[in-house]
């Protein structure tokens, strides 16, 4: 079945896309395509959907000039004044939600379900930033010295620099951009290259808003390229915050290059997440969260379930259960909602599923669903993988590695102890999870003696975190938290004022200093 059936050239129209589009913008105006054309085809079938230019130096050195020019005024606009533009954003989203979920399904290969979900989660931070726009609060605390104030108070940073991953090709930059711009900062926006469109869309979406609010030019720039427009932004000393998603290796880079200059980054970088089941399980509730953590978005969140600690008298129960829910998946065109399992990013990510159950095997695992790649009518992109069960010990190599793919480990546990080591046993630490009844069990796993994750759940799978929560993780994952709480507060610098009302001048500490 064509694409067209699903209405893809109706959402590119809508969402102002083009055969071939500049990569570059300040906010409302692009500035045309100079450097080298990205490609972007679809996995979903392998048709190219469109070009991207990619940022030159000279433009990026122009869009960096505009936004610092921009953070002047925009600054001075009071806090719920650009509150009320992302609420409009919000609005614009709304009115967007198909066309947009359908080519982030279409660039990305998730599910349209999942595509409508992830700009969901844009709408939310949207109201949620709306909200924050009235709280950017600190605190007042009692000076020791006499007829004296003293409070601190959150100040905007600048130029905030987001370097976001294909998985989540718009919901991330809208975690970033949503809170940056209500702290009153600007905002440059390094897509991934492999879905550069869904840049182009979100800025075509807020175009009409920043037009109608007078919103200054370079309060939203996006940038296009690869990893060398992010190395100019790790090492611009004009963008005081970097947030970056993606790969650890990728993380370690942005980090040692904004550390160097002693800037601030935000790492939201790889998981390696399991759920523990108990023989306290309700397996009902298990199943159906692993299944969904390990082969929702084709394994490819940041927050998909790698492995799974099963307790050794259920572990048999569990693994023909899974296997047989595994047997029922529908793997085809994500954007046909029979479909549960759409294709990987792109053949990249195919030869490195193909890798590591090659790995698997030569480091004495053993797949026990079997997977490969599949062909023939609708899988001619080449990038539709099977999900695959494999067993392996948590000590395996590749076992302690993130692959980006849907490949689900089963290991056996006799303790609750040796479950919490086993799940804490990686370098990552984005999310967790445990299947439990059992109270004691499942605050244990919560306790400092549990969980080492950012994120740590009960009788919920390790993904779909709410936007309403910190999200990020400990360990290698990097430490960063975007989106819900008080993870606003990374895009603001804090200020501690000490005011005198007094006729004296008393010294802290009591220090006296006569003359
Ligand atoms: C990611 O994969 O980078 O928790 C983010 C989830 C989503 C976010 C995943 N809300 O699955």
């Amino acid at each position: 079945m064509s694409n067209d059936n699903f209405g893809i050239s109706e959402a590119l129209k809508a969402l102002g896309i083009k055969a071939e589009n500049s990569g570059s913008s300040t906010g409302t105006k692009w500035l045309g395509s100079k450097g080298e054309l990205i490609e972007s085809y679809s996995p979903v079938d392998g048709k190219l959907i469109g070009k991207v230019s990619t940022t030159t130096e000279d433009q990026y050195e122009e869009i960096v000039k505009t936004a610092e020019e921009a953070f002047k005024s925009w600054r001075l606009i009071p806090a719920p004044k650009r509150g009320e533009v992302v609420r409009q954003i919000g609005e614009e989203l709304r009115k967007y939600k198909e066309s947009l979920g359908k080519l982030v399904s279409y660039e990305m290969g998730k599910s349209y379900q999942e595509g409508l979900g992830e700009v969901q989660e844009m709408i939310d931070i949207c109201d949620f930033a709306v909200g924050l726009s009235r709280q950017l609060h600190g605190l007042t605390m009692h000076s020791e010295r006499p007829n004296h104030r003293m409070y601190e108070q959150y100040h905007p940073l600048g130029i905030v620099g987001i370097i976001s991953a294909f998985n989540f090709p718009v919901a991330v930059w809208s975690w970033n951009t949503m809170l940056a711009w209500v702290c009153g900062d600007v905002c440059i926006w390094k897509p991934s290259e492999k879905t550069p469109l869904c840049s182009i869309a979100c800025q075509n979406i807020i175009t009409k808003v920043f037009e109608a609010n007078n919103v200054p030019e370079g309060v939203s720039c996006v940038v296009n390229g690869d990893y060398k427009i992010g190395q100019l932004i790790s090492s611009d000393k004009r963008i005081p915050l970097v947030s970056a998603t993606g790969s650890i290796r990728m993380g370690k880079k942005v980090g040692e290059a904004v550390g160097a200059r002693l800037g601030k980054s935000l790492l939201e970088l790889g998981g390696n997440n399991a759920i523990i089941i108990t023989e306290n399980a309700d397996l009902e509730i298990a199943i159906t969260g692993a299944l969904f953590g390990a082969v929702g978005t084709c394994g490819q969140r940041c927050t998909s379930t790698r492995r799974l600690i099963i307790h050794d008298s259920i572990y048999e129960d569990v693994k023909n259960k899974l296997t047989n829910a595994y047997k029922q998946l529908r793997i085809g065109n994500p954007l046909d909602e029979k479909n549960h399992v759409g294709p990987l990013i792109d053949k990249d990510a195919v030869k490195m599923y193909e890798n590591a159950l090659e790995a698997v095997k030569a480091q004495g695992g053993s797949i026990i669903l079997e997977g490969g790649v599949l062909s023939g009518e609708g899988y001619e992109s080449g990038c539709y993988v099977k999900p695959v069960i494999a067993e392996a010990s948590n000590d395996l190599q590749i076992v302690q590695e993130e692959t980006f793919a849907p490949i689900l480990y089963l290991m056996k546990y006799s303790t609750i102890d040796e479950a919490i080591e086993m799940q804490n046993g990686v370098v990552q630490g984005l999310s967790s999870a445990i299947m439990t009844t059992n109270m004691r069990e499942a605050e244990r796993f919560l306790s400092h003696q549990g969980s080492d994750c950012g994120i740590a759940n009960v009788n919920i799978g390790t993904s779909g975190a709410e936007i309403g929560g910190a999200f990020g993780g400990e360990k290698e994952t990097g430490g960063g938290r975007e989106s819900g709480s008080d993870a606003w507060k990374v895009y603001m610098r804090r200020q501690t004022n000490t005011l005198n009302y007094g006729t004296e001048l008393p010294l802290a500490q009591g220090i006296k200093f006569d003359f």
